[in-house]
């Protein structure tokens, strides 16, 4: 019956991290996955979620289903979150969210009701991107295409191409923008920078799709929503695809959001009703106990201000690793410009690394990186920058 499927090769990231696990070498490191990774390379379990998860573990009960849109009290704390509070007051009456199943399943709910409903829109991701936007964008039935973004010869943002390629798409294109903390590279926009985008957006009548998994891993909670803010406050209609899975280190519990902005009350009653449809012919209703944990660490002010504060702490890290390997690399081959590893802000780097040499550094070194020349800055710390550092130099410079 199933002899003609053909076999999924699997995702190059987790076969990254299965090769990684396997790698005998105890010095080996791990710049491969998207997970953060603490000062001991441990995925941390933050405080507080240590802090409530056992009082809400031990008060369980029966779990009956929730709503198909999930916790009211999870979505009203999230959408205040994304949207900062003077802000929410002012647009929640025309701003809906539903309680999604990781940032994949908001893009997913996201997407399955813009095929319905905007059956002749493109999409356009940026080039390159997260490799599941044009997978999960695909598998609803969209056209992908891209739009200038990565500039290889600066290791920053080719803001002339982007915004040329905007404004050459047709009016309700669909955009799937990085609000901050760009996956896979690291370069985010200006403030500027995204002011103009948002001209654009609005002069060419396209649809922003922004998907922001990293809030308060460039520079903090609300400076992070900057995107988000400046095109609400333009009066622009948007899909936000929120993912709690690294700033609350909870991958595994799968939370998460698909939030709306849209014209009026009218229509975010629409927009939710159709949310609440895609959910039910997808999985019914989302899980419950991830939604609790973050839901009661968002509505206690205290444990919200400790998880701020945590949010920071991984921050700071990650910048010091950044200016570490920086100087290390500076101070072995300093003809080697790696300014950009300075300017790239959150999880990754695109090191401009080539297959090539990020091969001799799994071979050689036990160095594990994406084959992109993308790494997850976590991996790196105190007892492994230098030696990182040293090896990137060797690999670069011969
Ligand atoms: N969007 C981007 C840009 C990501 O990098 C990721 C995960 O790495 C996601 C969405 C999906 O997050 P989740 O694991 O919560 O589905
Ligand atoms: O970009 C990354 O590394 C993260 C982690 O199927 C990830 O997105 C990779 C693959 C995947 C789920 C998460």
């Amino acid at each position: 019956m199933f002899s003609h499927l053909p076999l999924y090769a699997g995702d190059p990231i987790l076969s990254l991290q299965q090769a990684y696990l396997a790698e005998p070498r105890a010095d080996k490191v791990n710049l491969g996955i998207g997970a953060y990774q603490d000062e001991n390379g441990a995925i941390p379990t933050l405080r507080s979620v240590a802090a409530v998860r056992p009082v809400l573990a031990a008060d369980l009960g029966p779990t009956p289903y929730q709503p198909i849109a999930g916790s009211k009290q999870y979505r009203d704390l999230v959408t205040e979150l994304v949207l900062g509070s003077d802000r929410y007051r002012k647009v929640g009456e025309r701003t809906v969210a539903i309680q999604s199943l990781g940032g994949s399943g908001a893009l997913r709910v996201g997407c399955d009701l813009l095929k319905r409903y905007f059956p002749d829109s493109q999409v356009f991701i940026s080039a390159p991107s997260w490799p599941n936007h044009q997978a999960i964008f695909e598998a609803a039935g969209f056209k992908v295409g891209s739009y200038r973004y990565f500039d290889a010869t600066t290791n920053g943002v080719d803001f002339d191409g982007m915004l040329a390629d905007l404004q050459a798409m047709p009016a309700r294109s669909i955009v799937i923008l990085h609000p901050a903390c760009h996956n896979p590279t690291g370069a985010d926009l200006t403030r500027d920078q995204w002011d103009a985008v948002i001209k654009v957006i609005a002069g060419r009548n396209l649809l922003p799709f922004l998907d922001m998994a990293y809030q308060g891993f460039a520079e903090g909670i609300d400076e992070d929503g900057y995107a988000v803010h400046a095109m609400v406050d333009a009066g622009i209609s948007l899909l936000l695809s929120v993912s709690f899975s690294k700033t609350f280190s909870l991958y595994g519990e799968r939370c998460g959001a698909l939030v709306g902005v849209s014209a009026d009350a009218d229509e975010a009653k629409r927009l939710l009703s159709q949310m609440e449809m895609s959910i039910r012919a997808n999985y019914s209703s989302p899980p419950t106990f991830g939604g609790k944990i973050i839901a009661r660490v968002l509505a206690d002010a205290a444990l919200r201000q400790d998880w701020m504060d945590e949010v920071g702490e991984m921050r700071t890290r990650m910048l010091r690793m950044r200016d570490r390997l920086h100087a290390g690399m500076k101070a072995r081959a300093p003809s080697l410009n790696v300014d950009y590893l300075l300017s790239q802000r959150g999880m990754f780097s695109y090191t401009g690394l080539s297959a090539a040499q990020v091969e001799r550094l799994r071979v050689e070194h036990g160095i594990y990186a994406v084959n992109s020349g993308r790494i997850c800055v976590s991996g790196l710390r105190d007892d492994n920058v230098d030696r990182v550092a040293a090896a990137f130099a060797e690999v670069m410079h011969d």
